[in-house]
């Protein structure tokens, strides 16, 4: 059965890992714990880009020959992937043979079908973007320089002139428009369409794609004096990966290719134009997510204003990093990073809102019933855990188009919902005059609970494990859907466990 396959962007080797690359990262590694809760089964790539001049001047910087640098960086990403609970399927380094031999392969494929040929490249070249530039893309500002057209960067370019293996870019403008057109969800999401449609409209030229004058890369195949552009390299990452073709066939198409704005031209353009060339078929889609400022400003190198996922996680724990990320800022949109707001959420939504909640009826469960889990009632009167069931498809709607915040609000309803009903039916005030609708008021809130750590545990985890220690569920597989939960029931069974709040205020 073909697997969903997602993947995140290859990150740069150059700096160590920052909020950035974490959010999606954690975005990808929610979507599969969806997916995989559903028991589709799913195939998350990930990895390090670590070719080209960018790797190479950093390198420098740091006095380290390339390969440890290379290794030592990769490695940061590895283990802050660990710490954050990422699980992925595969981690790709663009320098492992797997991969260079079938870039290889690659190249010497379209330089024998026409689709690559020898030049000379006269032009701009912007080191930091890895990103070629004309003339009229980068015209010179009043001091006379010409910097990087790309607002995110506007680092200053270098002229080059070299000689260059060429990819037949134009020769695809059409049938990428065609692409495009008949696939309406390939650029996703889709208020990012027009921008690509609009460039490839605009004329396609077509790209250099090896270097001469940059030593650290995959050299040409029967050319050894050129390397292979970086980003010809690392976009094939994606079919490189599988060793064999049956693991091919299990993963290819890929179905969602998830990456930041800056890097949408790249996959949505130059990669489906690509594949086209080598005859492959392309991926579903393509999701293009907004970009995070911090505390209002671009992050860079000369702000020092990184911010380090550990130094959050740290204070405020991994699942609430996990969850602010993904709550803060609509999966497409812009966002804004502060101290100030992930506080004010930390302690309104998941401390107040979850945290109190679940405090609240693991204590009531033990005053009232001495501990142990309500079981089944005899009625089984309408209740709140059917209303909760209902929301189901919706939540996973979202969920499905990466609408990790619309799913979010929809659970934070639904956690409301329940702080409500203790409110209202007061059960320490019922449980004087009527206990039988007491434990019954709790059995609901146990399912209720239940539930909710399901739709939690792709964004949190480490939460929901907490919860399910807490609200007495024992079974394996832990049930994640409102059906399993509500299928899965031993009536009056187990005891809860009386555990610190899981989201202490700060
Ligand atoms: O571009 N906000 O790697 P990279 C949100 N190697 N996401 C951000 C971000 C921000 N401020 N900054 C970075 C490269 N990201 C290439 C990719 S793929 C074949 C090659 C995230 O290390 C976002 O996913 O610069 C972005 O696309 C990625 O990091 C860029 O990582």
């Amino acid at each position: 059965m073909k697997k969903y396959y997602l993947t995140t962007p290859l990150y740069y080797v150059n700096a160590a890992p920052h909020i950035g690359h974490a959010y999606t990262t954690i975005a990808a590694d929610v979507l599969a714990r969806f997916l995989r809760a559903k028991n589709r089964p799913v195939h998350l790539l990930t990895g390090t880009d670590e070719h080209g001049a960018k790797i190479e001047e950093a390198s420098r910087e740091a006095g380290l020959p390339v390969q440890e640098f290379t290794e030592r960086n990769s490695a940061a990403f590895r283990e802050l992937w660990q710490h954050l609970d990422i699980r992925y399927d595969d981690f790709i380094r663009t320098t492992e043979p797997r991969h260079e031999s079938r870039v290889q392969e690659c190249f010497a494929k379209l330089l024998k079908s026409g689709d690559a040929y020898k030049g000379r490249y006269r032009g701009y070249y912007c080191v930091s973007d890895e990103t070629y530039w004309t003339e009229t893309d980068a015209p010179p500002d009043e001091k006379g320089r010409r910097l990087c057209p790309n607002t995110e960067c506007r680092k200053p370019l270098q002229e080059v002139e070299e000689e260059s293996y060429f990819f037949k870019l134009s020769k695809y403008q059409e049938p990428l428009l065609k692409h495009y057109r008949e696939n309406p969800s390939f650029l996703l999401p889709p208020h990012r369409a027009n921008e690509i449609l609009r460039f490839v409209e605009s004329g396609l030229q077509d790209t250099a794609i090896s270097r001469t004058k940059v030593k650290w890369g995959i050299p040409v195949p029967g050319d050894p004096e050129h390397t292979i552009y970086v980003w010809f390299d690392a976009l094939l990452n994606y079919i490189t990966a599988p060793q064999s073709s049956e693991a091919f066939t299990e993963i290819w198409p890929a179905d969602v290719h998830i990456v930041g704005k800056e890097i949408y031209r790249f996959h949505s353009v130059t990669w489906p134009a690509m594949l086209m060339a080598l005859g492959l078929p392309l991926p579903k889609s393509v999701f293009a997510h907004g970009w995070w400022t911090v505390d209002g400003e671009k992050m860079s190198k000369s702000r020092g204003n990184f911010v380090d996922p550990r130094e959050i996680t740290g204070e405020f724990g991994v699942d609430a990093f996990r969850y602010f990320l993904l709550r803060e800022m609509p999966f497409g949109n812009d966002g804004n990073f502060s101290l100030d707001s992930l506080r004010k959420r930390y302690n309104a939504e998941l401390a107040n809102d979850l945290g109190n909640l679940v405090n609240r009826v693991v204590d009531m469960v033990d005053r009232y019933l001495g501990g142990a889990l309500p079981g089944r009632t005899k009625q089984d009167t309408p209740s709140l855990a059917k209303e909760f069931t209902a929301q189901g498809p919706t939540i996973d709607a979202h969920m499905e188009e990466l609408n990790f915040c619309g799913a979010l609000i929809l659970i934070w309803k639904c956690v409301g919902r329940l702080n409500i009903h203790i409110n209202e039916k007061a059960p320490w005030k019922l449980v004087k005059t009527d206990p039988e609708a007491t434990r019954e008021i709790l059995f609901d809130l146990v399912r209720c609970l239940r539930i909710v750590a399901g739709w939690i545990e792709p964004f949190m985890p480490q939460t929901a494990a907490k919860m399910h220690a807490q609200i007495g569920v024992r079974q394996f597989p832990v049930p994640l859907s409102p059906e399993q939960v509500l299928a899965g029931e031993s009536a009056g069974t187990g005891k809860i466990l009386k555990a610190p709040p899981l989201f202490p205020r700060k």
